[in-house]
């Protein structure tokens, strides 16, 4: 199976995203937007994964959330990589809560490796993908054209998710859920 750890907004601040996102979406370029309900933050791709690598990484997600407490997320800027005149994904940056990502993410690969990984490639980086455009695009103008969103949400566990792909788009279920310390 394909699988990953992330962090998941509520549905209502999925909900923000998309609206917001509106105001992206205004071209006819060819682009494949992330679905409302797919909206997350990856702390890290596995990959194609067997049921004891799934559950090594249950294990080293469960190990991590128990040492880190709850944070806020405030959804921030847009961005591209690998920039705006070249994107290849657009995403939402981190006003708020990107220390503590980093923070797990860098104790989510220490147990990671620690059970026989592979170093993470590319390193993280906290980002929201909303998009992949599938032409070049300069996305400069309309991302200073874009109306600063509100949204904040707090993270109270990380989830690992099974990604199908599927016609339309992945779908995603969740597998695992691990509360964050506290929680
Ligand atoms: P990103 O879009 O947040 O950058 C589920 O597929 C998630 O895993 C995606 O949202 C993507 O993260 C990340 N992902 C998918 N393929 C990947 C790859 N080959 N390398 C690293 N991350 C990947």
């Amino acid at each position: 199976m394909r699988a990953f750890l992330a962090v998941f907004p509520p549905p209502e601040v999925q909900q923000a995203v998309h609206r917001q996102l509106a105001a992206l979406r205004g071209g006819r370029e060819p682009i494949a937007w992330v679905r409302r309900e797919n909206l997350h933050l990856t702390l890290r791709f596995l990959g194609e994964v067997d049921e004891g690598t799934c559950a090594a990484a249950a294990a080293a997600a469960r190990e991590t959330a128990a040492r880190h407490g709850a944070f806020e997320v405030v959804l921030g800027a847009p961005g591209a990589f690998p920039d705006a005149r070249h994107a290849r994904v657009l995403w939402l940056g981190l006003a708020g809560g990107a220390l503590e990502s980093r923070a797990i993410a860098a104790s989510l690969e220490e147990a990671l490796v620690a059970r026989g990984f592979a170093p993470a490639e590319p390193p993280f980086t906290p980002h929201l993908t909303v998009g992949r455009p599938r032409a070049r695009v300069d996305w400069t103008p309309r991302f200073a054209a874009l109306p600063p969103l509100q949204a904040a949400f707090r993270v109270h566990e990380l989830v690992l998710v099974e990604s199908v792909l599927a016609p339309g788009g992945s779908r995603y279920a969740v597998r695992e859920r691990f509360p964050l310390r506290g929680a």
